[in-house]
């Protein structure tokens, strides 16, 4: 088991790609059998297994600024931040908070529980880095359904405005509490479809997989999880 190995972040940098693997499967029986007791969000936890790792395989938190939307799918980045033996209290009283909570850890850089306010958070933070004349990375997970509140559009204005260094991850897996509806929804439903879009996306994916230079990608077709802006 890789998983009890697992006390920080920093943990994983030393691990191989297959390793990486394992454990992000060993991840996903961790949740499964957890939840299964507590409750909780588990579908959009194991969702986003893979991108979590290889978020905090590839920066380094708490340095590294990563904010999860709304916070219902942080449990993966609970797990590698030193938090995984509090899972059987998950949302209990005094147990571990089904959110982000920034009192929880110093991992946690942003807690929300409403949609749509990380894309502000990032722009704020990547500010305050500017303004510090610090260089860390900021980085933003919003779901394709957080996407559509206002604030977010608000914050996209912003950020595209600015043009600070900042990530955006949509983590599209074309669900929301219940299916999306409205504009945005059907103009990511057109993206996802085009053939030009999918053949660089298979061109990309088949790249990276041969290059041993370019790092990891784990494509997640069921979750459909991708980068679509690195600003
Ligand atoms: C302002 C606000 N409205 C509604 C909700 C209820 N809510 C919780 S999660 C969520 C969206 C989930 O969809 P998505 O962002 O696509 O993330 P996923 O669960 O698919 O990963 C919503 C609308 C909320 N948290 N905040």
């Amino acid at each position: 088991m890789l998983l009890p190995q697992i006390k920080q972040p920093s943990d994983l940098k030393s691990m191989s790609q297959d390793d990486l693997a394992l454990l992000s499967a060993e991840i996903r029986q961790f949740l499964i059998e957890k939840l299964s007791v507590t409750g909780g969000h588990l579908a959009p936890n194991l969702g986003v297994v893979e991108l979590t790792v290889a978020l905090h395989y590839c920066y380094n938190s708490p340095a590294d600024k990563m904010i999860f939307d709304v916070g219902h799918q942080a449990y993966v980045h609970k797990v590698l931040t030193g938090r995984m033996d509090r899972f059987d209290t998950l949302r209990q009283h005094n147990g571990l908070c089904g959110f982000v909570k920034r009192n929880e850890s110093e991992h946690d850089v942003w807690e929300a529980g409403h949609s749509s306010t990380s894309l502000s958070a990032a722009m704020g933070m990547a500010l305050a880095r500017d303004l510090k004349g610090e260089d860390n990375q900021v980085i933003a997970m919003i779901g394709d359904g957080a996407l559509t509140g206002g604030m977010a559009f608000e914050a996209l204005n912003h950020i595209g405005h600015e043009q600070r260094k900042l990530m955006v991850i949509l983590n599209d897996n074309e669900m929301s509490i219940a299916p999306n509806v409205g504009a945005m929804h059907k103009y990511l439903s057109k993206i996802r479809s085009d053939r030009h879009y999918l053949k660089a996306k298979d061109d990309v994916e088949g790249m990276l997989k041969k290059s041993q230079l370019l790092g990891i990608v784990w494509p997640n077709r069921q979750a459909g999880s991708k980068i679509v802006s690195n600003i």
